[in-house]
């Protein structure tokens, strides 16, 4: 049962900015501060401030439900509690990469942080025709460093088991596990698609070597606590532009955070990476965006693998380093292609397909692609491989084909 907390609405931020001792040291008045929402995920509200002279925050606060389904789909605010927790993680080893947060105020379940509106969410830049930049780059490098400084390999035994305690984020992770890792694959109210792929979300629910891997990927994201995770790192968990003639990215929103398997962050960002590929191929044949998934994994190993040396615990050997990040590689494609699969068949679809004008062929083939990452993970040992399984799989027109 959630307890009482203030619910802002845009007129009380100012006000509200004002009690918390923002805008430090001035006296203002209310109508000094222009605020405007941009609530744009599924679940919380996200508030502008920008004061007459030109400074600005962000206040994003938890509501008790659901944001797009509303009060009839209730939903612990402690979420919140989470994404701070995991800002605060990330800022000690990679700081560039997440946004500034000025504070978390615990009693009403909102985070006042760095204003990013003068960067662009990735999804909607790709969508617009545009290409990755360096996001690949800054997810490998914030996976990497988050990943080994929550791991056995980065802190202490006794520190870990702090961090596995104070980590938990039951509400958030039955989403995952319902949402992503089960429901796809079952008949369920939250399921849609575009008619053009009826037939496949009828085969994929009647797959039973589909649904043993599935089984197996949802049982690892359950019980595999190999670090603090982003959990939910998608195109839309990411804002990218510049800043004094410097690339910027950005990567926000980590309410989902929990300790788990390594390979899930890897994994939801490439199933998004892959849906922007098949969005580009349809638009321009020769576009294209699947080296995302060499750059992105290339920038993981190569930080993960600088950052051994430093390990805490000299028990784990170089060759056991070989096997945890074959391990991570492995559970990182199976995640790829259940995210694939439940974007085009599940609960939270993908705009990447939607808006094409006709999303039949591009969805069809990112279902057939997503079906073999998770069957054929254990086998495609290299992003070489992985972009030469994904370019063999056609759509009805031959669209896609290498
Ligand atoms: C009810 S939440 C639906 C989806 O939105 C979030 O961004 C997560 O991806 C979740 O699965
Ligand atoms: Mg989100």
């Amino acid at each position: 049962m959630t307890r009482e907390y203030r619910i802002l609405e845009a007129e009380d931020v100012p006000g509200y900015l004002r009690e918390r001792g923002y805008f430090a040291g001035d006296a203002f008045a209310d109508s000094d501060i222009h605020v405007h929402e941009v609530s744009d995920g599924n679940l919380n509200r996200v508030f502008l401030a920008t004061h007459r002279d030109g400074r600005s925050l962000a206040v994003k606060q938890a509501l008790p439900w659901v944001r797009v389904a509303g009060p009839s789909w209730p939903m612990s605010p402690e979420r919140a509690t989470a994404e701070a927790r995991a800002y605060r993680r990330v800022t000690a080893v990679a700081p560039e990469t997440v946004p500034a947060v000025h504070g978390y105020d615990a009693d009403n379940y909102a985070l006042t942080m760095e204003n990013l509106a003068d960067l662009r969410v990735l999804r909607t830049v790709l969508n617009e025709g545009a290409g990755f930049g360096g996001a690949s780059t800054a997810v490998g490098v914030f996976v990497a460093r988050l990943a080994f400084a929550t791991s056995d390999f980065g802190m202490s035994s006794a520190e870990r088991k702090a961090l596995l305690a104070e980590s938990v984020n039951p509400e958030l992770c039955k989403i995952t596990e319902d949402l992503v890792l089960a429901e796809p694959y079952l008949e369920h109210e939250h399921n849609h698609w575009h008619e053009s792929v009826a037939d496949l979300a009828a085969a994929f629910r009647a797959d039973p070597a589909l649904r043993t891997e599935i089984a197996e990927l949802r049982h690892t994201f359950m019980s595999g606590a190999q670090a603090l995770l982003h959990g939910d790192l998608h195109t839309g968990s990411i804002m990218v532009g510049e800043r004094d003639g410097r690339e910027v990215v950005k990567i926000f929103d980590p309410e989902f955070s929990f300790v788990g398997p390594v390979g899930f962050d890897l994994g939801l960002y490439w199933g998004n990476v892959i849906a922007a590929d098949a969005r580009a191929r349809v638009l321009a044949p020769d576009a294209g965006h699947l080296d995302e998934i060499a750059h992105s994994w290339q920038a993981f190993d190569t930080e993960f693998r600088a950052l051994w040396p430093t390990r805490v615990d000299t028990f784990f050997d170089d060759a056991y380093l070989d096997r945890f990040l074959r391990r991570v590689w492995t559970d990182a494609l199976g995640y790829a292609g259940a995210e694939i699969i439940r974007r085009i068949v599940g609960f939270a679809q993908l705009s990447d397909l939607e808006t094409l004008p006709d999303p039949g062929p591009a969805t069809r083939r990112a279902l057939r692609i997503g079906r073999e990452l998770v069957l054929r993970r254990g086998t495609l040992a290299d992003p070489r491989q992985v972009r030469k399984a994904i370019t063999e799989i056609a759509d009805d027109s031959g669209i896609g084909a290498a």
